[in-house]
């Protein structure tokens, strides 16, 4: 129970959340940013993106020049024959020259680059690569985890991505970056499994695609091995529209064996989160590559099914479709093993945040992550969170707006609390990473209040 601090006036709320939002440290649990020990960008195959070139040449900027520039003019092949920054210049020239960047991911550039302290106006991208030129990567993670108020970022270690498995296995290290966490990834074991089982194989994991012999144990193993290998706080998975657990598709029945004998026995044994994306159509326009993929409605039973079925298994899900929230919220009052995070890829816009945030307050009081923040440039920490909180904090207002005028006293220690759950306790208790030397909120000027860290799984039906 809380120590009540004094009760805040009706006319002071908004300010009072807008500061606290603000002056809460967030843990970003699902982001694409490396650490620099993965190699930095521009080094050839450096995983840490970061300045003018990256942030312009991001996958939802790509497909907006598309919209813009007619194939007439650039063909795909052309663009995809420049070099980064020959890219750069093109989208900074058609998205943010000729036109108003008013979309959320032009927007965003533009945030960030106001919020380092630069002039977002100028015609062409010198100043910014002598800027970003005078920078050492390391230094800049640090300045932008400040602005951003980000106390740690959770990257996505794929690791059937050829690349990213040699570094795992043969530089020392890799996850001793305490600013970083990692994450197993692990889409193509149920997505394609006889592919997946022939590379399990290649790595000397006794796989086969017809589950025959030690598969099962072996696949476990091959879990078990990676997850201590990248120290993984989760292992994720993203999924289609039309994923579902049972399946009768035989096509699909690998899926459901991994699932069911290999995958979730041991993450019910470590007590450790699957994360579940749900919704991704991959590749609907090949020729925008990394920009290619469209969201879907997928059918919730799947993951009802799967929440019942196994009650041991912690289940952290985010929906791509707009259509699928209300119903991924009703769940979450049916499962307490549902965790329900972030608003996903192109739900990440100011007017959706909105509606879901404000439903999920509606219906799971303070029980989820109201957000994450998919970044895949570092620099994009600073707008993908400034953005958020805003609306978070917009949304919290109008809430503890409608307890007061219901008769309720809203103190700001109450509020410091709820926001620390919303923006990183929940989670960290999740992981079970929640410990009692996580930062409290920055307010020297606050009265105190007490943080909090009582559980709080109770759902009403
Ligand atoms: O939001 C994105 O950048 C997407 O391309 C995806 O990476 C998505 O978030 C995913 O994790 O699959
Ligand atoms: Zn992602």
């Amino acid at each position: 129970m809380t120590e009540p601090t004094p009760p805040l006036d009706r006319s002071s709320i908004a300010s009072a959340v807008a500061a606290i939002v603000a002056a809460q440290p967030v843990t970003d649990l699902h982001t694409h940013v490396f650490s620099p020990r993965f190699g930095v960008s521009p080094e050839p195959a450096g995983l840490l993106l970061w300045g003018i070139d990256d942030l312009l040449t991001y996958h939802y900027l790509v497909a907006e020049v598309f919209r813009v520039v007619p194939q007439s003019e650039v063909p795909y092949y052309r663009f995809w024959s420049m070099s980064k920054a020959e890219q750069a210049d093109h989208i900074w020239k058609h998205l943010f020259v000729d036109r108003t960047p008013i979309s959320e991911s032009c927007r965003g550039v533009i945030t960030t680059l106001c919020k380092l302290g630069l002039d977002p106006h100028e015609t062409t991208l010198e100043p910014y690569r002598k800027w970003f030129g005078e920078q050492n990567a390391s230094d800049f993670i640090d300045t932008v985890m400040r602005i951003a108020n980000v106390d740690q970022i959770t990257m996505t270690n794929e690791v059937f991505n050829d690349h990213e498995q040699h570094l795992w296995l043969h530089q020392p290290d890799l996850n001793g970056d305490d600013r970083f966490a990692a994450v197993l990834r692990i889409d193509k074991l149920l997505i394609d499994f006889p592919a997946a089982a022939k590379v399990l194989r290649d790595w000397g994991y006794d796989v086969r695609g017809d589950f025959s012999g030690v598969t099962i144990d072996e696949v476990k193993r091959f879990l078990n091995e990676w997850i201590d290998r990248m120290k993984a706080v989760y292992v994720a998975t993203s999924l289609p529209p039309d994923f579902m657990y049972p399946t009768v598709s035989p096509h699909r029945n690998g899926a459901d064996r991994v699932i069911r004998e290999a995958l979730l026995p041991v993450l019910a044994e470590r007590n450790m989160p699957w994360a579940m994306m749900i919704g991704v159509k991959r590749g609907v326009n090949p020729a925008l590559r990394d920009a290619a993929d469209m969201s879907g409605r997928a059918d919730i039973t799947a993951l009802t099914n799967l929440c019942r079925q196994f009650s041991d298994n912690k289940f952290m899900v985010t929906m791509l479709a707009r259509e699928n929230q209300h119903e991924l919220c009703v769940a979450a009052r049916k499962f307490q093993n549902l965790f329900v995070f972030g608003c996903w890829w192109f739900l990440n816009n100011p007017s959706l945040i909105e509606e879901t945030t404000r439903m999920r307050l509606e219906l799971l009081g303070t029980t989820f992550a109201p957000q994450h923040s998919d970044a895949r440039i570092v620099d994009q920490l600073i707008y993908k969170w400034d953005h958020s909180r805003k609306v978070i904090a917009k949304v919290l207002a109008d809430k503890y707006g409608d307890l007061v005028d219901a008769g309720y006293r809203v103190s700001e220690g109450q509020i410091k609390r709820d926001v620390a759950n919303l923006l990183r306790d929940n989670y960290r208790r999740l992981i079970g990473k929640l410990d009692s030397a996580t930062p409290a909120p920055v307010m020297p000027e606050a009265p105190g209040g007490d943080t909090g860290s009582d559980d709080e799984t109770a759902a009403t039906s």
